[in-house]
């Protein structure tokens, strides 16, 4: 099985006929002997859940128009897509227990939709076309209504195509009513890695990596070079931390809240002020080593759970990913500096005391070292770990493809959206589900599951995006508690786009 390129044909049309016959109809020929069994998101039984989970809040309305729109970026105007006409996305805001209301008009000349990652929410909300609903087709409406069961740091995006690799993503905060975590004020921190418009189209550059990519035998340039810039490739960009290649794809930018470095976002504090860094990587494919220089910050949640508290140097955050951290306040300017791991560039963030001189970015550290972890070798806070319980099911999922032919996939299957069952993971509601991730690749992989947290291990860390090395295998569990069925892939985009993703389905 091979996924053709021709987005116009594959995805642009194909998807949403597929969708719409799936979800209305189901038509026996796309059916595989299971199908009947299957709990579709328009099941009762995923009203029913979602009518469980309590909605003693308000509603909270939030339109999201994604339009074309022009900025500048890297000196010269930039045309790209984003939300109500930004780089900069509308921050979410919400408590446990409210309903959110986003009614999205699509101002773009193709279909769309929006995933709400991280959160446990209904199935047939989780705005993944030809799985969950139809596209939102260009000049319609769609409105996405839920309940938020769960605090924390979460995000939103595009889930078509390659469309969040323009700026089709914001954050989303759950805020705690009970909240226990002591700080002053927190800042919404969205970094991203960017070429649309600056060096090329999405479209561009996942059609040159989908070429394949030469063999780096003998290019070796070492740790910490950076890589060399081929077209829209970065070859030999390398990383310990994350086992060797740490990505593929050359960025001319990184962003900081939508901003180029020189030009930091910056805020004010007091001396001694506790911010609550709320950290997202909405990158396509670079991870981010976070930190201050010469100052820890104390670890608090992963992907929106609490974790037992850690004071690190730094902190690496894989794509789709999301630390909270406190930083506390030192007189003076503090960059909160976020490198691209592996990558030699950086982008960062200035908090000011109002006192002292701005730092110049080239006056700013280029490494950050110590302790360094990411949000996968955390320990859970016990008040989030599953309760013990013997997994009842366990799915094996091998990471597998490569560089040469750009072939990513699971199980040595490369996913196609219109067949999205053919290889889906089966389970049941109730269930406690084991999962193995068996990366059997060079390369490092963020996967992520749609609509549950999963733990790492016994007693690791609640997370519903997790780090893979190459050669590594993380074992995780998760009860199967949201019926429907539930999109998985990689969260690097050019590999989930080439056929890094699965889908774990609920059958009755
Ligand atoms: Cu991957």
């Amino acid at each position: 099985m091979t996924l053709p390129l021709n987005r116009r044909s594959f995805l642009g049309l194909s998807v949403a006929a597929a969708a719409a016959a799936a979800l209305a109809a189901c038509t026996p020929a796309t059916r595989t002997p299971a199908q009947e069994t299957r709990i579709m998101p328009g099941d009762p039984v995923v009203a029913e859940y979602e009518s469980k989970r309590p909605t003693f809040g308000t509603t909270v309305s939030q339109q999201l128009t994604p339009t074309p729109f022009t900025t500048m970026l890297a000196g010269k105007p930039v045309t790209t897509w984003g939300f109500n006409g930004a780089l900069v996305a509308p921050i979410i805001r919400a408590k446990v227990g409210d309903l959110l209301e986003a009614t999205v008009s699509n101002g773009l000349t193709e279909t769309t939709s929006i995933h709400w990652h991280g959160l446990a929410l209904r199935n047939n909300d989780d705005g993944v076309p030809g799985l969950t609903q139809v596209a939102i087709g260009a000049g319609k409406d769609y409105s996405y209504k839920f309940a938020l069961s769960h605090p924390g740091t979460y995000w939103y995006h595009s889930h078509v195509e390659m469309q969040r690799e323009r700026a089709l993503y914001g954050a989303l905060i759950v805020e705690d009513p009970q909240e226990s975590l002591k700080y002053d004020k927190d800042w919404v921190i969205v970094l991203d890695d960017w070429f649309d418009g600056v060096t090329g189209t999405p479209e561009e550059v996942l059609a040159a990596v989908s070429e394949g990519m030469p063999s780096m035998g003998g290019m070796d340039h070492g740790s910490g070079s950076g890589g060399m810039v081929m077209g829209h490739m970065l070859m030999g960009a390398t990383s310990d931390f994350l086992g060797g290649d740490a990505g593929d794809i050359a960025y001319p930018l990184h962003l900081f809240n939508g901003r180029e470095p020189g030009n930091p976002e910056t805020i004010n504090a007091t001396p001694g002020e506790r911010i609550r860094l709320r950290i997202i990587n909405a990158a396509g494919d670079t991870a981010y080593r976070i930190g201050v220089p010469n100052q820890q910050l104390t670890l608090t949640h992963t992907d929106g759970f609490s974790v037992q508290h850690t004071d690190v140097d730094a902190v690496v955050l894989g794509m789709g990913e999301r630390i909270d951290a406190i930083l506390t306040v030192k007189d003076g300017y503090t960059p909160v500096l976020a490198l691209a791991e592996g990558k030699a560039q950086m982008t960062y963030g200035l908090v000011t005391t109002g006192t002292g001189t701005v730092p110049g970015k080239d006056t700013l550290p280029t490494e950050l070292r110590g302790k360094v972890v990411d949000g996968g070798q955390l320990t859970a806070d016990p008040s989030v770990t599953f309760p013990a319980k013997t997994a009842d099911r366990t799915h094996e999922l091998r990471l597998t493809g490569g560089m040469a032919d750009y072939d990513w996939g699971i199980n040595d299957q490369r996913f196609d959206m219109t067949k999205p069952y053919e290889n889906a993971f089966d389970l049941k509601v109730g269930e406690r589900v084991e999962v193995k991730f068996i990366n059997d690749t060079e390369m490092w992989h963020p996967m992520h599951i749609h609509g549950h947290t999963f733990q790492i291990g016994i007693d690791g860390a609640r997370k519903d995006t997790v780090i893979v090395r190459p050669k590594e295998t993380v074992t995780v569990y998760f009860d199967a508690d949201n019926p429907g069925q539930w999109l998985m892939h990689c969260h690097n985009a050019f590999h989930a786009e080439r056929g890094m993703m699965g889908v774990f389905s609920y059958i009755k």
